[in-house]
């Protein structure tokens, strides 16, 4: 019996060598994910990558043969997978440069830190002279722009929020925008060793603390809050928050005192909300006609706020949308509006319900994990902006307050990451990934990414190899033991790397001459020393234990307490050093879509707007509740909710009887980007006019259509368009949409199988 850690929890498993024999959550897990399941039934399924490949016209005319994700691969030897991969290699950085390598490689690929793939390509492409990469993430690529403007820094709300322990004594009222979803909190980057999202909330709730959840989804709060559920149209958050504010405004319920010391540019703001420069009073009447909620509501809940130990929690969804700004910057706003940024229970919070750290207390120590080298490229992209950069080389585009350039990329290295998973807009990606020479893909499985390369190089999976992890915020240090053999021929992505860095001559450079063994030995007791710790066992000692506990100097953190005891002392790293309620720099920028405080925008795609006469129905693709994005997507987990082999979409019954459609029906969901299948689930958790289509089915395109999925992958519907031009962020949250019966007979997936190969070409070039 060993235990593993995942993303998505630990779990403990007896192994035959070959396969997991049986799994089982850690027994220290008070709340554990049935996502464990997924792991083991996906390890030897027929889409699980064997050994290497090349497409097909790649190998048989060269860099740039035009095909990409719609040719047979060849099967080779790793012997000429190295050979032709190191030869390509070269070729590009001799005749190009290495800012024609794009290495940004998004992805969150497994838990372990040696292992860590995104570490393993940055310092592979840094030993070959560098490569472009990318700022911010998906998640939060909106926060981590807008944050620092604001209170001076992102990771202040993601490292360092008021713990639930807190708001589990003080909070008397949790305002959730975007809900607290126990799906999306049971994972955490790293991984989570005890769930308690189900714990803290019952804990709040029994204690009298009552929570009000605004959400189009019933359930993105647990049933433990016993919340209010209040329904906006979605996108239109920004609207019912300054009503709140208006109503704080005008009935003397704004902390004056609190917005002279600790804030800046209140003034503007406030004028805005009263209607001085437009004539428009963001009164509870108006925000009722956008938001659907009634004005009365949104009067006695600014109210109730005023009146309570309150916490403003935002999820990270609102911002990875059009307009993400706004609401946003308006949470920070109504809680220093409220007076309580700094008290115990009270304040703003950003993702308690989004991941499992937010809200446990900071780890005094980070874990052991490798280093990255340095690049000598300085060019980057936002990394949204994957397909505009692939299809505009030379294109000019706004950044925070920054005009950039997109460099010209002949070849495009991913390990770790599913781009046809998690872009928007997947037809416009897939004429994307046409426009590079060459494509190189490591993955464990044949994902949609995979199977638009040109080298496909199986890597093992966590279970496969030895490794050791922890969590962001998380106590528990774990040694990861190689639980299986590896699958087929696959290789740990070091090894690949390793031996390609050999035949382009910077071997040393890359392994120093360690095995996996000696790294995990030397990253280890590099750390021990460091650490300095006599609590801290040897390497051997941690290798044979269940665990480390890793300490927590302050186990109940209030955000911010230090700045309100003394603002003077513990400035915020913001120009005024003040949370910035106007922000002159952001001002400054003269972005039409993000002025210098929040404001009511209309996002481009919302059920209040002209397109949703076409497309009725606001589609919501969130997290996934049965897996990580796409990950393991073919696991037992993750197929026991799919309807026809279609990943699920739920709708109104309201909906659903006006289109004449029935529970269990397969459907076509269409815009004017794309179309795909999924499979009808009723169900008045929803909000009407809302349809709910998770991510993560792998994209199946028709061969013939890529803009039409025929599993059930959202991101064909979703545009490619930026939050904003401040950010560039990821708006991929919510699209319009009209879903009809599907019609004629039900088309054959092909990704649950793996893609067309070419054996007998395979001799020719081995
Ligand atoms: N419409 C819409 N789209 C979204 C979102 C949304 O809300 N709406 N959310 C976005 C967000 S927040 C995110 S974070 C992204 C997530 O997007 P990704 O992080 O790209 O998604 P994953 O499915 O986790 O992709 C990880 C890949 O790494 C592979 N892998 C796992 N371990 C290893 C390893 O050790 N080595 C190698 N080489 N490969 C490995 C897995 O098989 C998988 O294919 O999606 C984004 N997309
Ligand atoms: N099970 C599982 N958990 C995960 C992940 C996963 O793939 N699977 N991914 C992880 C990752 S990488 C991330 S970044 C986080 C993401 O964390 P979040 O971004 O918070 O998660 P989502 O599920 O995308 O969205 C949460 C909820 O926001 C609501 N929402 C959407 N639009 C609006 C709106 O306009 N207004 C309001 N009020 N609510 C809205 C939706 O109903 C949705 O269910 O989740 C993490 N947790
Ligand atoms: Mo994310």
């Amino acid at each position: 019996m060993t235990t593993h850690l995942t993303h998505w929890g630990v779990f403990e498993a007896d192994s035959d060598g070959e396969r997991l024999t049986s799994v089982r959550p850690w027994r220290g897990d008070p709340e554990p994910m049935a996502l464990i399941e997924n792991v083991a039934s996906a390890q030897h399924h027929p889409t699980r990558i064997d050994q290497p490949y090349v497409r097909q016209g790649w190998l048989e005319r060269g860099p740039g043969a035009t095909g990409r994700g719609d040719e047979p691969f060849v099967p080779v030897s790793w012997e000429t997978a190295f050979e032709l991969l190191s030869g390509e290699l070269s070729r590009v950085y001799r005749e190009h440069g290495a800012e024609s390598v794009y290495g940004g490689s998004y992805g969150w690929a497994s838990a372990g830190r040696f292992h860590h793939a995104q570490s393993q390509v940055h310092r592979f492409l840094n030993c070959l002279g560098g490569y472009v990469r990318h700022v911010n993430s998906y998640s939060l690529g909106t926060s981590e722009v807008l944050l620092p403007h604001v209170i001076g820094s992102a990771e202040l709300l993601l490292g360092h929020a008021t713990a639930k322990s807190v708001l589990v004594e003080h909070a008397e009222l949790v305002v959730a925008f975007g809900g607290l979803s126990p799906k999306n909190s049971a994972v955490s980057p790293g991984g989570v060793s005890r769930h308690n999202t189900k714990t803290w909330i019952g804990a709040a709730r029994a204690r009298g603390c009552r929570f009000v959840s605004i959400s189009p989804l019933r359930d993105d709060i647990p049933a433990e809050a016993e919340a209010e559920w209040i329904a906006p149209r979605p996108g239109s958050d920004t609207a019912l928050m300054l009503a709140l504010a208006q109503v704080l405004d005008a009935d003397g319920l704004a902390d004056k005192e609190f917005l002279d010391r600790y804030t800046v540019g209140y003034d503007r703001f406030v004028g805005y909300v009263r209607g001085e420069a437009d004539g428009v009073v963001k009164d509870p009447g108006w925000a009722e006609s956008i938001t659907g909620v009634s004005a009365e509501r949104i009067r006695t809940l600014a109210h109730e706020m005023a009146a309570a130990r309150t916490m403003i929690s935002v999820s990270w969804s609102l911002q990875r949308a059009e307009r993400g700004v706004q609401p946003l910057w308006l949470g920070v706003v109504l809680a220093a509006m409220l007076g309580q940024i700094g008290l115990p229970g009270g304040g703003f919070g950003h993702g308690y319900g989004s991941s499992a750290h937010v809200g446990e207390p900071a780890r005094g120590r980070s874990v052991p994990r490798v280093r990255q080298g340095s690049n000598g490229v300085a060019t980057f992209i936002p990394v949204a902006r994957i397909a505009d950069m692939l299809l505009n080389p030379g294109q000019t585009f706004d950044y925070n307050g920054a005009l950039l350039v997109y460099p010209d990329i002949k070849l495009v290295y991913w390990c770790g990451g599913n781009p046809f998973h998690h872009h928007q807009d997947l037809a416009r990606l897939h004429a994307a990934f046409a426009r590079p020479e060459t494509v190189v893909v490591h993955d464990a499985f044949w994902t949609a990414t995979a199977r638009h390369a040109d080298f496909v190089l199986p890597a093992t999976m966590s279970i496969e190899r030895d490794d050791y992890g922890a969590g962001q915020n998380d106590r528990e240090f774990f040694p990861m033991k190689a639980l299986t053999r590896p699958h087929g021929v696959s290789r740990d992505d070091y090894a690949i790397f390793g031996e390609l860095a050999e035949r382009i001559g910077v071997g040393k450079e890359f392994t120093e001459g360690r095995t996996v063994d000696e790294w995990l030995r030397h990253l280890y007791e590099q750390w021990r020393a460091e650490v300095n710790d006599p609590a801290v066992p040897d390497f051997d000692e941690f290798w044979d234990s269940e665990s480390l506990a890793l300490p927590t100097p302050d186990p109940d953190p209030v955000l911010l307490s230090d700045f309100r005891a003394d603002p003077e002392r513990f400035p915020l790293a913001t120009p005024s050093g003040r949370i910035e309620i106007f922000s002159a720099t952001i001002d400054g920028f003269g972005y039409a879509d993000c002025p210098g405080h929040p404001v009511w925008l209309e996002p481009e795609e919302w059920l209040g707007g002209a397109s949703a006469a076409r497309f009725p129905l606001q589609l919501v693709a969130n997290q996934p509740r049965t897996k990580l994005h796409s990950q393991l997507d073919v696991g037992a987990h993750s197929r026991s909710v799919k309807i026809a082999g279609r990943e699920p979409v739920r709708l109104h019954p309201d909906d659903a009887a006006a289109r004449g459609l029935r529970d269990g029906d397969i459907v076509r969901i269409f815009n004017d980007r794309g179309s795909c299948l999924a499979g009808l689930v009723i169900d008045d958790a929803i909000r009407p006019q809302v349809a709910q289509l998770s991510t993560g089915a792998w994209y199946d395109p028709d061969p013939a259509d890529p803009t039409f999925c025929r599993h059930g992958n959202p991101n064909v519907l979703t545009a490619d368009r930026p939050a904003s031009s401040l950010s560039q962020g990821c708006s991929g949250q919510l699209a319009l949409v009209e879903i009809e019966p599907h019609r004629g007979p039900l088309p054959e997936l092909a990704v649950d199988g793996p893609p067309a190969t070419i054996a007998s070409v395979a001799q020719r070039f081995s």
